[in-house]
């Protein structure tokens, strides 16, 4: 008979790297792709359709009992709905669900499923379900990509908040982190650009694209002249008819749909336009792309005059008066891909904000609402070129990467020395070094390029020769000597050699004045918002009078605001503290083999990530640690109920009682709070309910003896 597969390995009794790696291919094998580490929950990526999600599955998971069913992504929605509704050891409060993983590991799909379940959890009126399940399919129409790594790989990281009154959803919150808006303009051998572009020409009608304005996908630059095969056009056909619907369900309005779509094709034609040296110093366009001008001022709505303008010179005001700078041939094509990725940024933007608009929860704002979140991020990426955007993704990989070892290990090992436990200490790779290069002012990494971004002069060279000479000795930073601004981070995950073309540029991110004006503009409603508006700090776009009429006074020049790399600092910060302040659920994406194939295993690759994670320091501190560390305070205001009493002061003496009283065993006590296993929870919860059950018979036996005696 075959051995029965370890779906804890919390509970292997040989624990080395190669026992793990075992039990996981061993369960890989058999489609087994989720295993447990105590609380924490291991997905490997089966590459494959697996009958694991259907709606019998779903419902075997509702309130289920952990030890009685095997692991599943639906177990841990349902450990966060029950502990956010205080079922599970704590008071009510928010939780966090933090999947990580690298790029094509499952993260996206996961957030998919853990989403799906928790609807069926608290059975949300179905026109909100509807809306909430829909929001992925549309941010993914716009936000993710064809990439080497994965097919439909996230650009962009988002923070879903689900908002509850009691058990019931009332609306839900997306966060976006930093779109990869460079894809626009350029993809790298192998990639794609956004999805919605090819869904966009493959499912638009004709009578549509003759109003858009559209041609066929190989004649736009910007798509690198791919041309659609008969598959890939049914494939995205069938997308273009599910991002409609989802944005009919969300709600948006038809007008708003159409400008949209306008946009868009406006920044495939803008895309085509290249130039040529025409009178004197000042640039025309070529012959072949005159039809492209017109056709995109016609899109984006504006002059055509009025765009040739802001391409091929600067205005700006100096002394009070107006000088003129005409643009080089780069400078020109820089102002083009400028225009395209600002304006693709802001139809990302507002999508999120009316998104946040449409599904605001409908209660007066003075009730407290409790909170759900999922972060999905980018995964860990190392590419043949890594640019600004990888810096930022990995920087973003290493803050979770720190937030898990920090509840993990860090939390946790601090409190037993505190209550002076007998505790062996466990040692993890400590990635706070890295964090500190990026993040420390005024010499981190960000912070040095924020400095050098501020100079007209500075080159992406000085940039990197500063870099050098500040961190040379750094553990986690390695000069290259290379012809090419380079240098590589020592990443918790790998080492990552970045290209510093570019990252000034990409930094700085200023759109100037003139564009601004020139879409204010426009005469289609929605580009003429974008850029009027901004975005509110609730996520919602006000228009803004006031910003209006700045504005246009200040047509002129460039409007100074934070760098990306500084906006990217500051959204992480907001969001590790709103994490720190929930109780995490962890997943752990791992991804099998390179080729995104089925049923194949690749050893190494997979130790890899489990040793970069910290996988076996995990289980050794789930399998002899203490997860559940409540105060006795805590532990006796909730638990007193097992000696069917409310009134037993809250102390020791009391928790002890309590414990005593039931059979469980491996906790221990220290000097203010006690100690748990993970497990112990879920058996105290079990009690409580076992306990209710058997006071609900009492009283339905009660009442029918009185009828009876009646
Ligand atoms: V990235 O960091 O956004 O590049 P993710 O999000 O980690 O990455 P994603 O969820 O997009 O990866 O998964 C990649 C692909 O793996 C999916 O498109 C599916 O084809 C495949 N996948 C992932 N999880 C599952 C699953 N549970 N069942 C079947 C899966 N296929
Ligand atoms: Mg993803």
């Amino acid at each position: 008979m075959e051995e029965p597969l370890q779906e804890d390995l919390a509970t292997l009794s040989e624990l080395n790297e190669k026992s793990l790696l075992e039990s996981l291919s061993q369960r890989f094998k058999q489609d087994k792709i989720y295993t447990y580490i105590g609380d924490i929950l291991l997905a490997v990526n089966p590459f494959k359709y697996l009958p694991l999600y259907e709606k019998e599955v779903s419902e075997r998971y509702k309130f289920h009992d952990k030890k009685a069913l095997p692991p599943h992504i639906f177990a841990v929605a349902d450990r966060a709905y029950q502990s956010m509704m205080g079922r599970l050891g704590t008071g009510p409060m928010n939780q966090c669900i933090v999947i990580s993983g690298e790029s094509g590991a499952g993260k996206t799909e996961s957030t998919k499923l853990l989403l799906r379940h928790l609807m069926e959890l608290c059975r949300a009126n179905s026109q909100l379900e509807q809306q909430i399940l829909q929001v992925n399919p549309l941010l993914e129409a716009f936000g993710n990509a064809q990439t080497v790594m994965n097919d439909n790989s996230s650009r962009f990281g988002k923070y879903i908040q689900l908002r509850f009154l009691g058990t019931s959803v009332k609306g839900a919150k997306i966060n976006e982190y930093l779109l990869e808006k460079s894809r626009v303009v350029q993809q790298d051998e192998g990639e794609r650009n956004f999805h919605i572009f090819y869904c966009m020409l493959a499912g638009i009608c004709p009578d549509d694209k003759d109003i858009y304005g559209l041609l066929e996908p190989q004649q736009y630059r910007y798509l690198n002249g791919t041309s659609l095969s008969d598959d890939m056009v049914n494939r995205w056909s069938k997308k273009y008819a599910d991002v409609c619907n989802a944005m009919d369900m969300v709600g948006f309005e038809e007008q708003e749909k159409v400008d949209m779509m306008t946009i868009l094709a406006g920044i495939l034609s803008l895309g085509n336009i290249m130039f040529e040296p025409g009178e004197g110093d000042a640039l025309k366009v070529t012959e072949s792309s005159v039809g492209w001008l017109k056709a995109a001022a016609g899109q984006f709505g504006v002059q055509e005059e009025e765009l040739l303008k802001s391409l091929t010179c600067t205005m700006s005001v100096t002394r009070g008066e107006a000088i003129r700078r005409l643009h080089s041939q780069q400078q020109a094509e820089d102002a083009r891909d400028s225009i395209a990725k600002v304006a693709y940024g802001r139809v990302f933007g507002w999508i999120v904000s009316k998104v946040n608009e449409l599904l605001a929860p409908n209660v007066d704002p003075d009730v407290e609402l409790c909170e759900i979140g999922i972060l999905d991020i980018f995964g860990f990426e190392n590419f043949a070129v890594n640019r600004f955007e990888q810096l930022c993704i990995n920087l973003a990989n290493e803050q979770l990467q720190f937030f898990f070892n920090h509840h993990i290990f860090l939390m946790e090992q601090r409190e037993y020395k505190e209550e002076q436990l007998d505790w062996e200490v466990i040692s993890y790779k400590d990635n706070k070094p890295i964090l500190d290069l990026f993040l420390t002012k005024p010499i981190g990494i960000l912070s040095l390029l924020d400095e050098q971004s501020a100079f007209p002069q500075a080159t992406d060279r000085n940039f990197v020769d500063k870099l050098n000479s500040k961190f040379k000795s750094h553990p986690n930073y390695e000069v290259v000597r290379s012809h090419s601004p380079t240098f590589t981070v020592v990443h918790y995950a790998a080492k990552v050699q970045y290209n510093s073309v570019g990252f000034l540029e990409r930094n700085r991110d200023t759109i100037p004045a003139s564009i601004r004006g020139l879409f204010i503009n426009s005469v289609t409603p929605l580009l003429s918002l974008l850029f009027a508006a901004t975005i509110s700090r609730t996520g919602t776009l006000m228009a803004r009078k006031a910003k209006l009429a700045q504005i246009a006074e200040d047509n002129f020049n460039s409007t100074r605001k934070q760098s990306v790399g500084a906006q990217f600092k500051h959204s992480l910060g907001v969001l590790m503290e709103k994490m720190f302040k929930a109780s995490p659920h962890f997943i752990r994406c791992i991804k099998p083999n390179r080729t995104k194939s089925p049923n194949d295993l690749d050893s190494n690759f997979v130790m890899d990530q489990l040793r970069y994670n910290g996988l076996l320091e995990t289980i050794r501190i789930r399998r002899d640690g203490f997860s559940w560390r409540p105060t006795f305070k805590e532990f006796a205001e909730r638990y007193s109920l097992l000696l069917l009493k409310t009134d037993i002061p809250p102390n020791r003496e009391s928790c002890m009682y309590i414990l005593n009283n039931t059979r469980l065993t491996g906790w221990t006590c220290g000097s203010s709070r006690l100690f748990f296993k993970y497990w112990h929870q879920a058996e105290l919860a079990r009690l409580l309910d076992r306990l209710g059950r058997a006071a609900i018979v009492i009283q339905k036996n009660f009442r029918a003896e009185i009828c009876r005696k009646r």
